[in-house]
């Protein structure tokens, strides 16, 4: 696709940027640590599990300069960007922690800055400042469109609703469109319908049932204050080709589908293009989460479409070393941690195959990312730990269980749960080949087709735990957290 003028202006822009943040870091290292993921993949947990756990001197054994003592404190402290809100780690905390209660879903853009004083392997005092940025996780399905026309969005989202699970959702939105004419005049109302149907079938692929993952434009699930703005008006339409013409030509002036693209296009200027540049173009270090364990719950559609989206995502990231030459062009991220999250709800025995199918499913983006001189890690980790383990005998076979409060209102096996009353769960084995998971006809069974006792895989949301005594300290229990932390920035404490 040939670059337009906004993408040159964008790319001196980001260019300009990046060498003055260059030239700073080298006086006072500062890292940009982008926590990634799609929506309630645990990033503002993972972000508030993290700076409880430096803050507290929680339990992170692989963590080394933690773990041998060579850190002083670590503060919180005024963040770079004056326009960003700060994000609400007491109030997190105080979710977590005193009511026992996850916070509550992201529905705007929030940052950290934490300063981490240490002492060097040789014995001098340094600083390590980390800026963190949280944001609502649909927002991040938007960056792929920043490389797609109107015409190819379109036809590439109706394609994607014209497939079960989706196309019984879909079918309400689809069969307006098939009323409108969009290659007629310009209509508001036909507009604003064809918008809010298509924002009900968005909103009804997040359902537990299908746990759909592929769902843009984000701020149609999460508009912030944008809701109602004509940015925010407008669908995917069909429309015939002229003989000559595919149907990806675009549409001609004064008509129903060019309002639509007009908007398309103004939504990316206004809304995908700023938060690329002052948020993912910045970023020196990833860690990108994924919820698997929502798509097993779901069953294979899910798990084909969190592949697709990650896919998607991937793509719009520059991965590499960063160097002055580098700078000059766009600071890169050089190092990636792909965490498959929640692993407290699996026994420790499946976390290697956790692991190993969330590898089979980026597997393209790690290869490009080592490629370009880039680390990649993958990990199955918990930010915070709400279960512990036991085997249950059931006839002559143990099983390896998991115990935890299920959440007020979470229903298995008949019983209704209180929010209270600790149950032991077997959430069921995951398979030792990762291919069974993926592939055209993959054998589990989840419950976008099967009743709930007839799923392979059950996943109950949990309670928060209580916080454990270490070295006279309370602190939230974990699973990994701190091995992604040494990859992520073990590093840069030398
Ligand atoms: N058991 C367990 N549940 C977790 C963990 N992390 C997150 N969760 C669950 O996942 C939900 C979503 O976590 P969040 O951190 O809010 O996810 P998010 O990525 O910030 O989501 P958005 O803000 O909606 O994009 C929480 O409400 C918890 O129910 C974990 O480590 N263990
Ligand atoms: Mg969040």
């Amino acid at each position: 696709m040939p670059a337009t003028l906004a993408d040159i202006l964008a790319e001196a822009r980001l260019a300009g940027r990046a060498l003055v943040e260059f030239g700073q870091h080298m006086l006072d290292p500062t890292i940009r640590l982008g926590v990634t993921g799609l929506s309630r993949s645990g990033k503002t947990v993972f972000i508030t599990a993290l700076v409880h756990g430096l803050v507290q001197g929680g339990r992170f054994p692989v963590f080394e300069p933690l773990a041998t003592g060579r850190i002083a404190r670590a503060r919180l402290a005024p963040q770079p960007d004056d326009a960003v809100p700060r994000f609400d780690y007491e109030g997190n905390v105080r979710a977590l922690v005193e009511e026992r209660r996850w916070p509550e879903s992201t529905d705007r853009i929030s940052e950290l800055r934490l300063v981490i004083d240490y002492l060097s392997q040789g014995g001098v005092g340094r600083t390590l400042t980390i800026d963190i940025v949280d944001y609502p996780g649909e927002w991040l399905l938007d960056l792929p469109l920043l490389t797609k026309s109107y015409p190819r969005w379109s036809a590439e989202s109706l394609d994607l609703a014209a497939h079960a699970p989706r196309a019984q959702i879909a079918a309400p939105w689809r069969d307006y469109l098939e009323t409108l004419d969009p290659l007629g005049p310009e209509d508001e109302q036909a507009a604003l319908r064809a918008a809010e149907l298509f924002t009900q079938y968005l909103k009804a692929c997040r359902d537990e049932r299908y746990a759909m993952s592929l769902l843009p434009p984000g701020r149609f699930l999460m508009p912030g204050d944008l809701a109602g703005s004509p940015a925010l008006t407008f669908s995917p339409l069909r429309w015939p080709a002229k003989p000559g013409e595919d149907s990806q030509a675009t549409p001609p002036v004064g008509t129903l589908a060019a309002m639509m693209r007009r908007r398309f296009e103004a939504y990316k200027d206004v809304v995908v293009r700023p938060f690329f540049e002052n948020h993912f173009a910045r970023l020196d270090r990833q860690i990108i989460l994924v919820d698997a364990l929502a798509a097993f719950n779901a069953g294979p559609d899910a798990v084909r479409d969190l592949e697709g989206a990650l896919a998607a995502v991937l793509e719009c990231f520059r991965m590499g070393r960063s160097s002055w030459a580098s700078a000059l062009f766009r600071p890169r991220v050089d190092r990636i941690v792909f965490a498959a999250t929640k692993a407290d709800h699996l026994h420790h025995a499946s976390h290697e195959r956790l692991e190993a199918i969330l590898a089979r499913m980026i597997a393209r983006a790690a290869q490009r990312a080592s490629a370009a001189g880039a680390p990649v890690d993958v990990v199955a980790l918990s930010a915070v730990r709400a279960t512990r383990e036991a085997k249950v005998r059931r006839g002559r076979e143990e099983l390896p269980c998991i115990i935890g409060v299920p959440a007020a209102g979470e229903v298995a096996g008949g019983d209704v749960f209180d929010g209270a009353t600790e149950a032991a769960m077997f959430p069921g084995d995951l398979p030792a080949d990762p291919d069974a998971m993926f592939g055209a006809n993959p054998t589990f069974r989840g419950l976008a087709t099967a009743a709930p006792q007839d799923a392979d895989f059950r996943f109950l949301r949990l309670r928060p735990p209580r916080l454990e005594q270490h070295d006279g300290c309370l602190v939230l229990p974990h699973i990994r957290l701190d091995r992604a932390l040494q990859f992520l920035i073990g590093d840069k404490m030398p």
